[in-house]
């Protein structure tokens, strides 16, 4: 399986300058070589072109949804690419950006994929919020509810009409910042969780098993794995749009990484919200280096 990694530059789904950095910033120390260490087949498809406005009319398409025109367009082309690789039997690797790339990947996976898939979510956040529910407006807080169907069709139709994961294959782990409309979300459609408080009170270990004995009980045979550095703890990622305290610690999120590879079910992953500008001492480029890492050796135990 070719890894084919895929830059996002995107920062209007945060509001926030810096993260479309991200992707140039992780090639310029190594992210492809990282890659080519434990896997033969490694290609850079470079950076999705992302249209540019300016802040001052980033309300111009909608009252509430920052920059809706550009984070639709920009992951409409996202998704043509991720189908593609996927098409291809290879496996697309989506470096952000702001989380609101989970759009533009899930509508790839979803075009590409006649069977049902499933979604892991490592993240503080749980990124269901919908126009009505969003204290931000910010879009990279919708991509998962919208991904479910719920919500605004501006996003729901993106690429390809309609859900792109039904609910019940949703999984989010390291969950720490809910809001009130999320936690309705979850009830009502029986999203699976495991936030920090079940993390700190059953471990790691056993979160990872009643996860993949979730998934297998679904018969589901392709993952969506989509990794945002705000799982883990806020003092390893001050270079993230929204850091949260109480977060992962690196062995328990390697740990949770490569079991989910070690499945051999996963056909596609982001890595988000990685900010070089707002990074302090490398801290945060360090600590998305040691995860990518990780991602590549359980990629290459798979692959060879
Ligand atoms: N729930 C908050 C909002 O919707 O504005 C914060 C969302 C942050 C999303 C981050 C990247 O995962
Ligand atoms: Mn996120
Ligand atoms: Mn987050
Ligand atoms: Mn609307």
């Amino acid at each position: 399986m070719k890894i084919e990694i895929i830059g996002f530059p995107m920062f209007y789904g945060c509001d926030r300058p810096g993260v479309e950095f991200g992707p140039d910033k992780l090639r310029e120390v190594g992210l492809v070589d990282l890659f080519k260490k434990n896997n033969e087949y490694v290609i850079d498809r470079g950076n999705i072109e992302v249209d540019q406005v300016d802040p001052s009319k980033k309300y111009a398409s909608h009252t509430s949804m920052k920059y809706l025109t550009e984070v639709v367009s920009g992951n409409e082309r996202l998704a043509e690419t991720v189908q593609n690789a996927i098409q291809e039997g290879n496996l697309p690797f989506v470096v952000g950006g702001d989380h609101s790339l989970g759009l533009g990947s899930l509508a790839g996976v979803k075009s590409a994929t006649e069977e049902d898939f499933a979604v892991i979510w490592i993240d503080a956040h749980a990124d269901l919020n919908i126009t009505e529910t969003s204290p931000s407006g910010n879009i990279h807080g919708m991509p998962l509810g919208a991904s479910a169907g719920l919500g605004d069709e501006l996003l729901t139709e993106l690429y390809v009409k309609g859900q792109k994961v039904k609910p019940e294959n949703i999984y989010i782990l390291g969950l720490r910042s809910v809001d009130e409309g999320e936690e309705v979300i979850i009830k009502e459609h029986g999203i699976h969780t495991w936030r920090m408080t079940d993390i700190r009170e059953r471990g790691m270990e056993k979160a990872i098993q009643e996860l993949l004995h979730k998934i297998s009980e679904s018969g589901i045979q392709h993952i969506h794995l989509s990794y945002d550095i705000d799982s883990l703890d806020a003092r390893h990622v001050p270079g993230t749009g929204t850091p949260v305290e109480d977060g992962l610690e690196f062995e328990e999120s390697k740990q949770l990484v490569s079991s989910i590879i070690g499945t051999g079910l996963v056909k596609s992953i982001d890595f988000v919200e990685f900010n070089p500008i707002t990074d302090r001492n490398n801290l945060t480029l360090n600590s998305s280096v040691s995860m990518l890492e990780t991602f590549s050796e359980a990629l290459g135990r798979i692959n060879s």
